[in-house]
């Protein structure tokens, strides 16, 4: 655990910064002291239930990282995700895969995601993910990646992104 809290401290510590330069994040910086260290318990917020979210180690170089989990909706209505920020990253869209021909392509949901009521909405390597835009250094296994997700109702969530193993097939950004 004490290496994971050294990660936890770094993270912290690289928001502190961020927030400071850039954006007006003043919750960030906080570790909220309800959190588990693991960051895999799930996270309620109203109606949703964000569940396993994780990403993957990038590699040198990498301007992007891609963040996964899913979400849980108990509503009698629909919810959206429709954006998020971290201080790991300049900033984090909502993208989606597709095929075209041979080629694998991702693209920006503009208008967000839909989960729907009563139902679940899953964000998975090779579909539907989040993406770290230009992320401020390269994520590494056993770090945590504080995110705050914001959804159309139950609005801004933070949740822990904990960093798994790199994929060699990893994606790329067109
Ligand atoms: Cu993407």
């Amino acid at each position: 655990m004490k290496i994971l809290r050294t990660a936890l401290l770094a993270v912290f510590a690289t928001s502190l910064s961020f927030s400071a330069m850039a954006h007006d994040h003043s919750k960030m910086g906080q570790a909220d002291p309800s959190m588990s260290e693991e960051g895999m318990e799930p996270v309620k917020a109203g109606n949703l239930t964000l569940i396993n979210a994780f990403s993957r180690a990038t590699l040198p170089g990498a301007k992007v990282g891609g963040g996964y989990l899913k979400i849980d909706n108990a509503a009698s209505e629909p919810d959206r995700l429709i954006g998020g920020s971290t201080p790991a990253a300049e900033r984090v869209e909502v993208h989606e895969m597709t095929m075209n021909g041979n080629v694998m392509q991702m693209r920006q949901l503009e208008n967000g995601l839909e989960i729907p009521a009563g139902g679940s909405a899953e964000l998975a390597p090779g579909g539907l993910h989040l993406m770290f835009i230009n992320i401020v250094k390269p994520l590494k296994e056993g770090d945590m990646i504080p995110v705050t997700l914001e959804f159309a109702k139950a609005g801004k969530v933070e949740v822990q992104f904990m960093v798994g193993a790199a994929n060699a097939a990893g994606m790329e950004h067109n």
